[in-house]
């Protein structure tokens, strides 16, 4: 019988951090409540066509109601900490700077409700929801221009000041690749801007996807660096809390040995965590993408730079998947040429051989995770080695999200919380994350699972189920531990003596 008991959270570091991750548009609801205004993902998931079951966030988990009751599932499992996000547009309804108290009343609760169950705090700032009025108004373009500097560390100072004295685990961002590539350059997620003729998708083509990705990494980047300053400037000394960013990346295998495959999967390495991290480790966007995207990159004055560099103090690292990397040597019409092309690589989850990169743990119809936990322990290495080893003992590694969904769409709810599938993932990557601690002597802090709730998974609506615990969308938004639910539980409190058996029984 397969045994789920091989590690404990006793075999973990003495401090490590286990928790489950959220974000605020993909839980709370409750959109028009106590004053809180539009995002660009209430716009985006209100468009017909533009989410896989046209389901919006309008009331998904309802969480903003139901939060004490989520935090007793937290409490229930044995989490020391949760990762959840503040919805901009809830604190900052308008353009007038004017606070909304019942936003920030709301997000109050919630984290006095947690400290007082000892769950800590771990809050992202920006999780997608860019501020409608933000992104309308004709100055600031959301990211598209250098003004929403000065929005966005508004926003952030406001946090800091409203919360600061609790929360002291901050993250400016969420994952600027997913806001740069499928904002602005597959158009597939708000604000939906595309240019790229994709197959059979229908996008009204409007932005520039050769440029605009690159804008708007490049203006998150900025903002990320000027509130990391005025964090440790203004708040840091009398707060004591520590403020880091949070990125995603697969790990990429060469398709083959041949050469030209290996600098294809470090070019996509490159493209999609270097693009990010060596603007924080370095100073400067990599070489290899300096040279495909020319002067479509835009370029960091000396002060950004300065700004920039060492702007975390811990490091959020999002890990879900692996994929093959190929070179391609195609000669593209300029025309043609923006971030997907510009790596030159194509990429893909079956090897040379035919098999799957890993098991498959999402539907064949726009899935895309794939068990590959050994991927994480290669990516933490190939980090280790990029930007040393001694550069992680001062900036700790999180894993701020981790999970899967499941195999297929529409389970029945008693297939759905038979999720041994899942259980398998997640323990395998806890392994392999041990190994990496014990072996590889990389300084790795804590891990959180996303996701506590099955929630609105963005284009993928509430199709995608990531949640340990089963929320019944279509009836009464009840939450339904899965097995998933009762093994980390287990892991976390109850962990000497658990196998598969004591699990099913349970
Ligand atoms: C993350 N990838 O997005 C987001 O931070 C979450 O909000 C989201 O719900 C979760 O993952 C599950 O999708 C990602 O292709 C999307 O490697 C895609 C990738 C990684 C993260």
């Amino acid at each position: 019988p397969q045994k789920f008991n091989k590690i404990h959270r006793d075999s973990f570091p003495e401090n490590f951090a286990f928790g489950v991750s959220t974000s605020a548009y993909q839980v709370e609801g409750a959109v028009s409540t106590d004053g809180r205004s539009m995002s660009i993902w209430d716009s985006f998931s209100h468009v017909r066509g533009n989410i896989y079951d046209n389901s919006t966030g309008d009331v998904t988990c309802d969480h903003y109601h139901r939060y004490k009751e989520d935090i007793q599932l937290m409490v229930a499992l044995g989490i020391d900490a949760y990762r959840l996000s503040i919805s901009w547009s809830r604190i900052l309804p308008d353009n007038t700077g004017r606070v909304n108290q019942a936003g920030a009343a709301f997000y109050n609760s919630i984290i006095n409700e947690l400290l007082h169950h000892g769950i800590e705090p771990y809050v992202t700032l920006y999780h997608w929801d860019m501020p409608q009025y933000l992104e309308n108004d004709p100055q600031v373009k959301g990211w598209r221009t250098r003004k929403i500097i000065t929005h966005y560390v508004y926003f952030a100072t406001t946090c800091f000041r409203l919360f600061g004295d609790r929360v002291k685990n901050w993250i400016t961002v969420n994952e600027i690749l997913n806001i740069a590539v499928s904002g602005y350059g597959t158009g597939t997620r708000a604000p939906g801007r595309c240019s790229v003729i994709s197959g059979t998708q229908k996008r009204v083509y409007i932005g520039d996807s050769a440029t605009e990705p690159y804008l708007v990494a490049h203006n998150v980047l900025l903002s990320h660096a000027a509130a990391v300053k005025l964090y440790r400037e203004q708040f840091q000394s009398e707060q004591k809390g520590r403020i880091g960013i949070a990125l995603n990346s697969k790990w990429y295998e060469p398709y083959t040995e041949d050469k030209h495959n290996v600098s294809a999967a470090q070019r996509c390495l490159e493209f999609e965590l270097a693009w990010f991290l060596d603007p924080i480790f370095f100073g400067d966007y990599p070489v290899s993408m300096r040279i495909t995207a020319g002067s479509r990159l835009p370029s960091f004055t000396e002060d950004d730079t300065k700004e920039l560099v060492k702007s975390v103090d811990f490091l959020g690292i999002n890990y879900y998947t692996a994929n093959y990397a190929q070179n391609s040597d195609e000669e593209l019409d300029p025309s043609l040429r923006w971030y997907s092309t510009d790596r030159q690589a194509s990429v893909s989850s079956r090897g040379a051989d035919g098999e799957l990169i890993g098991e498959a743990m999402g539907p064949s119809d726009g899935g895309w995770i794939y068990d590959c936990p050994w991927g994480l322990r290669r990516l933490l290495a190939w980090m280790q080695a990029r930007y040393g080893k001694e550069e992680f003992q001062d900036c700790p590694i999180l894993i701020t999200e981790n999970g899967c969904s499941d195999p297929e769409l529409n389970l029945s709810v008693k297939k759905a919380k038979q999720d041994e599938w899942r259980i398998r993932y997640l323990h395998g990557i806890l392994q392999h994350l041990l190994d990496t601690i014990r072996n590889d002597g990389c300084n790795i802090q804590g891990y959180f699972i996303w996701s506590l709730l099955d929630n609105f998974e963005w284009d993928k609506g509430q199709a995608f189920r990531f949640g340990i615990y089963y929320v019944h969308h279509q009836w009464n938004l009840n939450r339904d531990p899965k097995l998933s639910a009762r093994w980390y539980g287990y892991f976390l409190t109850r962990s000497n003596n658990l196998n598969r058996k004591s699990l099913l029984q349970d």
